[in-house]
């Protein structure tokens, strides 16, 4: 099967946003299960026990999905259904599952693009072995990988190892604000290490095996714009781009973390080893990037505006010599990210600018609605006026810049589990009625069901 060059318009999910069904089909628990039932962790104790039935509903969510016009579909696979203790003994209920998900896309013209971690790390690899703190871990998700692969390759043709590495590292392990919860100013570096490590196990898995198609990783990114045109200012958000994509894209693509990391962090950063350099240099098929927001950048406190590190960029400034601050007329999503369309344009230029030759997609973008409940569940206009705004930032990029963007995923498809937000925030195309699971596409849904067929190119 060759991959044709088309573009693809598609939304994501992730698995433990919206399946629920946590202790049903053989399904092992993962660190979220045990995290969100850890009480103070996420807001109002919320749970992704239930989430939005997808586990049930997938069905009707296809149908969605075809009413939408999509002709992509981006979703994680949950390691603990497939492997209940991380390794050993695999679960068919849950491959089952996952067989019946992704031929039910294909029969609806929908290509599946697979992400292998959203978050969901099997618990029992958190508890005998620390989690992405130990190499083993690397170890078994390659092995899960590659049973994945196997599985279900003769019909997956995109894959991607790891969503975001950045919130697992630093949200993680640094701010303790995600699962599994642990807060240390070294630790974020020695998980994604590992989390590095493991990418270029599955690869080499995946290029080994002699499997089709195209493999990458999604990786966050928030836009730095230099506060000032001082050289300082411009160098300051230059770094700050660097330790936020860099980090984990420099190592796949160049095979090593950007020099700057290495000068300021010494010997807290951990050195890869020949035989994982050369695994890791030019690892992957594509860039995914996932993208939200922008900040102004500065290597000297700002005068005013200023971000908290903790609204911004986890805690890690300290690292930079960076400090944040936005723009007080820039509009706030319900998460206080602010809209500022122009820097999506900048990003996708810097990001092709910095790794040249790789086709880009766009694996995550969307807002969560300010408005309130009832606006929410039909008429998000602020939504709307989001994807409008980015939608013509990335034409601007890709038809007046010529920046190889080759797909876009609108994050999400449904309301879902907000990670430590719980349902409290709203990032769906569709509401989900959490108590009784019913979906009602939103204005946005249609708007961008429009802008689909208005941008639709043959294959
Ligand atoms: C991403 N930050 O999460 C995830 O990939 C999704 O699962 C999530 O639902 C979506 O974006 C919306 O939040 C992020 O603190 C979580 O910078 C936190 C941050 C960024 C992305």
């Amino acid at each position: 099967m060759t991959d044709t060059p088309r573009f693809y318009w598609g939304t994501a999910t992730a698995a433990y946003q919206i399946e629920g069904a946590w202790l049903e089909g053989g399904k092992g628990l993962s660190i979220w299960d045990a995290f969100a039932h850890t009480p103070g962790k996420v807001e109002a104790g919320h749970t992704g026990d239930t989430a939005c039935d997808h586990y049930h509903r997938f069905a009707a969510d296809i149908a969605l999905m075809q009413q939408l016009g999509v002709n992509a579909y981006r979703f994680s696979i949950a390691w603990p259904r497939i492997f209940p203790q991380g390794r050993g003994a695999v679960n068919a209920e849950g491959v089952a599952f996952y067989n019946r998900l992704i031929d039910g896309l294909i029969a609806a013209g929908i290509t599946p693009f697979v992400t292998l971690y959203h978050w969901d790390l099997p618990l029992s690899l958190q508890l005998e072995q620390d989690g992405w703190l130990n190499r083993q871990t690397a170890e078994d998700f390659a092995a899960y990988a590659r049973f994945c692969f196997r599985a279900f390759g003769d019909r997956v043709q995109h894959w991607i190892t790891f969503n975001e590495s950045w919130c697992t590292a630093v949200l993680g392990y640094g701010t303790g604000y995600f699962a599994p919860g642990r807060s240390s100013p070294d630790e974020p570096y020695i998980a994604g290490h590992n989390l590095l490590i493991a990418h270029g196990l599955a690869v080499e898995a995946f290029r080994k095996g002699g499997f089709s198609g195209q493999i990458g990783l999604a990786s966050n990114c928030d836009w730095r714009e230099p506060l000032t045109d001082t050289p300082e200012d411009k160098a300051a958000a230059q770094r700050s781009l660097e330790f936020f994509y860099g980090w984990f894209t420099d190592p796949v693509v160049l095979g090593d973390y950007p020099a700057v990391m290495r000068e300021r962090l010494g010997a807290r950063l951990p050195h890869f080893s020949p035989e994982d350099q050369a695994r890791l240099k030019g690892s992957v098929d594509f860039l995914g990037l996932n993208h939200y927001t922008t900040h102004f950048a500065s290597a000297t406190p700002p005068s005013a505006h200023a971000i908290a590190p903790e609204d911004g960029n986890g805690g890690m400034a300290a690292d930079q010599g960076v400090y944040l601050s936005a723009d007080p007329s820039w509009r706030r999503t319900a998460m206080g990210w602010f809209v500022v369309p122009w820097g999506f344009r900048k990003m996708l230029n810097w990001v092709h600018k910095r790794y040249p030759n790789l086709p880009i997609y766009v694996t995550e973008n969307g807002c969560a609605n300010p408005l309130s409940e009832e606006e929410n569940s039909q008429c998000d206009q602020f939504r709307v006026a989001f994807l409008q705004a980015y939608l013509a930032a990335l034409l601007d990029a890709k038809q007046l810049d010529q920046v190889p963007v080759q797909g876009y995923f609108c994050w999400s498809l449904l309301d879902n589990f907000e990670w430590a937000y719980g349902y409290s925030k709203r990032f769906g195309l569709v509401h989900c009625d959490f108590a009784s699971g019913e979906r009602r596409p939103k204005q946005s849904f249609y708007f961008y069901q429009q802008h689909i067929r208005d941008h639709h190119e043959p294959d």
